[in-house]
């Protein structure tokens, strides 16, 4: 694309009337932060916050791809627009399990209003979840209807990903102590709903009662959070899955357009302002931080002062914003 105002404006039209090329292009260019991408990141961004954005994320080999294909389908009978945006673990350079995945969802493949996309782990100037959350606006604004986020829950980035979604989905296998231990601690709190898939295997049930057993323990209101079996291979138990996905939606303030958009952008902002100050510690070589964090070391000094010293040197004299109390 050529830099003028006109044909970015041009560019821009063609992304907000769903063209699939122009999506896949604006993508590419946030993926590879291009200055055009940021542009037209900027200006599209009044038009995202309806789409609902479904987070899905388990072990490898669970079967996430297998059940979203599945879910996919679900959908697609109820005519929703469906993307899916599969966060790629592996090495940008062998390409991974993107060949797999376009295999496992291949039924979709032809059908115009499935968007399939894979983004790298690896590589991401200013933190994966900043990308995906300018993926996910991009999808938004192109009038999908539904997102999902396929991680493998494993990363502290990933975790920042789950993040970004309305609904989140675990799925674990039968068998649980590994699983469990394979889900980054803290991925079974943001769950808002847990599914065993191959639920076909011997030990689903038993899981099923371990998995409520440790939900009861973690939260005061373990109804809150349904554990639902699946076998996504025969597609089995996916439309209960689908429908326990839109009650959440129904049941949450979240399902107004605006209380979302709200949220999201609360979110994105918060990440990028952590991915900032990361930066400007890690960058900052200067006598004064190198004596900061010395009394650190030498227990003169605990991390939350030095945090609260941080903010208020870098970022008190804007003004813009009312100090925390
Ligand atoms: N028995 C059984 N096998 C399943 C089921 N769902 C998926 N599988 C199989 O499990 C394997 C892994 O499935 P995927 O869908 O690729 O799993 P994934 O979680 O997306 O894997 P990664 O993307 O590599 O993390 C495949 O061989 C599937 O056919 C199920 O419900 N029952
Ligand atoms: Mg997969």
């Amino acid at each position: 694309m050529s830099e003028t105002k006109d044909n970015v404006a041009a560019f821009i039209d063609r992304l907000l009337a769903g063209e699939v090329s122009a999506l896949a292009r604006a993508i590419s260019l946030v993926e590879a932060r291009n200055e055009i991408g940021g542009r037209i990141h900027r200006a599209i961004q009044t038009h995202s916050g309806r789409a609902q954005i479904v987070g899905i994320t388990g072990p490898p080999g669970v079967g996430k791809s297998t059940l979203i294909n599945a879910y996919i389908t679900s959908l697609r009978r109820q005519n929703k627009r469906v993307a899916v945006v599969a966060v790629d673990p592996s090495s940008p350079l062998t390409g991974g399990s993107v060949l797999g995945d376009r295999t496992r969802m291949g039924r979709h493949s032809d059908d115009p209003e499935v968007f399939i996309r894979s983004v790298s782990a690896r590589g991401h100037l200013g933190g994966l979840s900043a990308t995906i959350h300018s993926v996910v606006d991009l999808i938004d604004c192109a009038g999908w209807d539904i997102i999902v986020l396929e991680t493998v829950g494993t990363g502290q980035s990933e975790t920042e990903v789950m993040e970004i979604a309305d609904v989140n989905i675990v799925i674990i296998a039968p068998g649980l102590g590994d699983d469990v231990q394979a889900i980054k601690a803290g991925i079974l709190e943001i769950a808002d709903i847990l599914v065993i898939n191959k639920s076909d295997t011997p030990m689903a049930i038993r899981t099923e009662r371990q998995l409520k057993a440790m939900l009861q323990l973690r939260h005061t209101d373990a109804q809150s959070v349904p554990v639902l079996q699946t076998t996504a291979t025969e597609e089995k138990g996916i439309d209960d899955l689908a429908h326990a996905i839109e009650e959440k939606f129904f049941s949450s303030d979240d399902n107004d357009r605006k209380t979302r958009l709200l949220q999201r952008v609360r979110r994105q902002v918060a990440q990028e302002a952590s991915e900032k100050i990361k930066h400007l510690v890690l960058s900052d070589a200067s006598d004064t931080m190198n004596d900061l964090l010395l009394a650190i070391i030498e227990g003169k000094d605990n991390h939350e002062n030095l945090l609260d010293i941080i903010i208020t040197t870098y970022f008190s004299d804007s003004g813009l914003i009312g100090r925390p109390t």
